[in-house]
């Protein structure tokens, strides 16, 4: 027997998506029974953690859904053909679009860890269909620091964990949540270097803790406090790297008379952790080369997330740390993910909420359409998402789902968001399709992977570019003379084709959203390796081309203007099967990255002025005698993946994902490890496994995310995290929610 050949792809259970090779096997020969990491691909060289060897209960699912559903009048569905679901979702919802407006209609997803093809062509349907807002999960996580980002440096960031001399990981655990790449080999080699320093900022003694050189135990929910008094010590003992700010920075006067008499040893207090190790920690960040530091969900989705956002940035660039090695940088980027472009005063509809990055805060969705108002929301587009289960408040969330007038879903799989729709649109899977990750943030090299499928869909499924396509067929938008002309050009050449493109956007400057399904229906057919759904790939390489010449050269593509640059870097993509470094960038060159005003990094944010010296007078712990614990709801596990596998038999240990609790709060309520206990919240309460961990805080506790599933013939194990938060419990900027802040209290069950 031949062995099967190794087809290479990416992992899809993080934002990471290594590398991966994979062999097909079992009865039919669909099944990916074989997978290891792929040492071609440039980035993740060959690593990859424990989660993507059983990927194949993600392609093989019994979840999956293979025929499209329509909801009949008693609630149960029907399966239907294509034709029929295209047109009738077409025109349902054009229909709501001409009766109260496309802008009731909204759009949320877009895509998950691996899959973010279909946010690009869904443009032009959301454009066709005047849906003018949407949201994904980024607005439940990042866009605080998004905002803040662009307040500071005209767009967002990232550090250099590879080369820092300090590396601070502050409400984030690597060692499970990885985030950058190759990332346990990465966080050993800076813990192992006697010349360099790890450190946390985390209330529980994380698996990344285990390694670090520093362990910050902050009181959960009190951060603010901390990195204000670290910024305090930089002011007040004068470790400002005042050669980096003269050179780099604005508004410093501004910003120094709320720190410089700011209590460092009260706010420490109030942080729950000892004033020396604070100090101790600031004297190290301000003596080093370069620090590299990383925000995540434990202080993003937390009471002040957007102020220690900037906080954060405040500290890093005081003490000079961006744009040199071992920095924060802005990178090269192929679709500017984390940029916030929109217009400051653009708010959602009905309660006025800030709108970030073009996306409305998750947590107001339920207010959004749970309204008299005129300008409430009556329909939703889901696509690659499963916001019933994934946003604050399920229980908000299902009445809100329940009031609206229609629903459309594009998933896999019957999902919790998919059991609410009046249509389900099953689509192929990302290894049945071309597919390619957006979230490409690394530096000083960038890579972009565009996978080929791995298989054929089953019969009659499809992508989501092809879905799209459709649905602009339907409506009559996608005129044959364009496709057909693109085409024509195609065949003639890359100088025809980009005379023709850029001829028909001059002709109708609606063209540009219509582009991503032009292009798919043009030249889709024509791309090799089967990766018809990179057409939209053609654009971006366009633009990216034109914004960043020199770092795409440097990752030697050729070409003497932006045209055949961009075309040689389409065509670069298109060979690689394991991804390609797209862009080299020098670190001198992020200074032509700040956007702001007047090309310097801006220190000031008055707007959080007020909550900033708020602190001083702000009780840091509740006395809340209902609810003594805080809950943090949804951790990242070993074997967590959001909702992309819905099989419980993925866990193969701890398969309820168990409350853990330190050891003296349980046996104080008489809850046995191993045992069960109920968790009660403002919002809910849910029975659990409990698990007793020494390397959490006396007074908080945690669950596992993307538990609580439903899944064919097994019980639905572990608890949905979201039945227990409120969609009320949010940040007074961002609307980032306080998911990991949850008021709670533990009972013997
Ligand atoms: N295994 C696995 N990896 C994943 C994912 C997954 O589902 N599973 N999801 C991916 C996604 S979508 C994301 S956004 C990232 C998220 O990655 P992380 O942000 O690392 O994920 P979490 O485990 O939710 O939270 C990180 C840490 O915050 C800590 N924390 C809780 N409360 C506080 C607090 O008050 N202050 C501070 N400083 N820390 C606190 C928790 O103890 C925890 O160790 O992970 C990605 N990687
Ligand atoms: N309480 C609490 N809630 C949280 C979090 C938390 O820490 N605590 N974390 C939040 C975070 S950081 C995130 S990122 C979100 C994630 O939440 P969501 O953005 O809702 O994403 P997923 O759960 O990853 O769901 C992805 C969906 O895409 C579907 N899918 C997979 N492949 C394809 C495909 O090829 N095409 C289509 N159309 N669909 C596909 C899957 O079946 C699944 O339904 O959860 C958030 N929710
Ligand atoms: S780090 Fe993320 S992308 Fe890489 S193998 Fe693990 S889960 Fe997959
Ligand atoms: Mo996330």
């Amino acid at each position: 027997m031949t062995a099967a050949a190794w087809k290479s792809t990416a992992c899809i259970l993080c934002e990471c998506n290594c590398g991966i090779e994979v062999q097909l096997g079992g009865d039919d020969g669909r099944h990916l029974t074989k997978i290891r990491g792929d040492k071609a691909h440039p980035a993740s060289q060959g690593y990859a953690c424990e989660k993507p060897s059983r990927l194949d209960l993600y392609q093989n699912s019994a979840s999956r859904l293979t025929k499209p559903l329509r909801r009949r009048d008693d609630g149960s569905f029907e399966e239907i053909e294509w034709d029929t679901a295209i047109r009738e979702v077409t025109q349902k919802l054009a229909a709501i679009r001409d009766e109260h407006g496309g802008d009731k209609i909204f759009y949320y997803g877009g895509g998950g860890q691996g899959n973010h093809l279909p946010g690009a062509y869904s443009r032009s349907t959301r454009h066709q269909l005047g849906m003018k807002y949407s949201s994904n999960a980024l607005a439940q996580e990042k866009t605080g620091e998004f905002w803040v980002a662009g307040k500071m440096l005209g767009g967002g960031n990232r550090s250099d964990f590879e080369h820092c001399e300090v590396g601070i990981f502050l409400g984030k655990n690597p060692w499970f949540s990885h985030s950058i790449p190759r990332a346990r080999v990465t966080l050993r080699e800076i813990a192992r270097d006697p010349d360099r320093c790890l450190v946390v900022i985390d209330p529980r003694r994380s698996e990344t803790a285990d390694l670090a050189d520093i362990h910050l135990a902050v009181r959960p929910g009190c951060d603010a406090w901390l990195l204000a008094a670290m910024v305090g010590i930089v002011v007040q003992d004068d470790l400002v790297d005042h050669a980096f700010v003269e050179a780099h920075t604005s508004g410093l006067e501004e910003v120094l008379p709320h720190f410089r008499e700011l209590p460092v040893g009260a706010y420490c207090e109030k942080a729950g952790v000892e004033e020396d190790a604070v100090r101790a920690l600031v004297e190290r960040i301000a003596r080093a080369e370069s620090i590299a530091l990383f925000e995540d969900l434990g202080v993003q989705m937390n009471r002040h997330s957007t102020l220690v956002s900037w906080l954060q940035r405040l500290l890093m660039f005081l003490t000079g740390n961006f744009g040199r090695k071992g920095s924060a940088y802005r990178s090269a980027q192929l679709v500017g993910i984390g940029d916030d472009n929109t217009p400051e005063g653009t708010r959602t509809p009905v309660t006025g909420a800030r709108i970030i990055s073009g996306l409305m805060p998750c947590n107001v969705i339920p207010d959004e359409i749970l309204s008299d108002h005129p300008n409430r929301f009556r329909a939703a587009f889901v696509e690659a998402a499963n916001p019933v289960h994934s946003l604050a408040d399920g229980p908000r969330m299902r009445e809100a789902f329940e009031a609206l007038e229609f629903v459309v879903v594009v998933d896999v799989a019957l999902t919790e968001t998919a059991r609410m729709a009046d249509y389900v649109l099953p689509m192929a899977t990302q290894f049945e399709k071309a597919e390619a990750t957006f979230f490409n943030f690394e530096y000083p090299a960038n890579y972009f992977h565009l996978r080929s499928p791995l298989l054929e869909p089953p019969d009659g499924l499809f992508s989501e570019a092809e879905l799209h396509a459709r649905i602009a067929e339907e409506l009559g938008v996608l005129p044959d003379s364009s496709v057909k002309a693109l085409r024509e050009a195609w065949d003639e050449g890359r100088e025809a084709f980009r005379a023709c493109f850029m001829e028909q956007l001059s002709n109708d400057p609606g063209f540009f959203s219509m582009a991503p399904v032009a292009l798919y229906r043009a030249i889709g057919d024509r791309l090799p390796h089967g990766l018809a759904e990179g057409a939209a790939v053609w654009a971006l390489c366009q633009i990216a081309a034109q914004k960043s010449p020199d770092s795409i050269r440097r990752a030697d593509f050729q070409g003497d203007d932006p045209g055949t640059l961009g075309d040689a870097l389409f065509d670069g993509i298109l060979e690689a099967r394991s991804g390609v470094i797209f862009a080299v960038d020098e670190w001198e060159e992020n200074w032509k990255r700040v956007f702001t005003a007047d090309g310097r990094i801006q220190l000031a944010i008055p707007e959080l002025y007020g909550e900033l010296d708020g602190l001083a007078d702000e009780p840091a712990t509740r006395s809340d005698e209902e609810f003594p614990f805080v809950l943090s709801a949804g951790e990242r596990r070993s074997f967590t993946a959001n909702t992309i596998i819905r099989n419980p038999a993925w866990r193969r240990k701890d398969p309820n994902g168990a409350l853990y609790i330190h050891p003296d709060d349980a046996q104080r309520l008489g809850i046995a490890d191993g045992g069960r206990a109920r968790i009660v919240t403002r919002r809910g309460s849910a029975e659990v496994d409990v698990a007793h961990s020494d390397r959490m805080q006396s007074g908080h506790v945690s669950l596992p995310n993307g538990l609580g599933l439903d899944y064919p013939d097994a019980d639905a194990p572990g608890v949905s995290p979201n039945e227990l938060t409120r969609s009320e419990d949010r940040d007074g900027f961002a609307g980032t929610p306080w998911h990991k802040y949850t008021p709670a209290r533990i009972e013997a069950a």
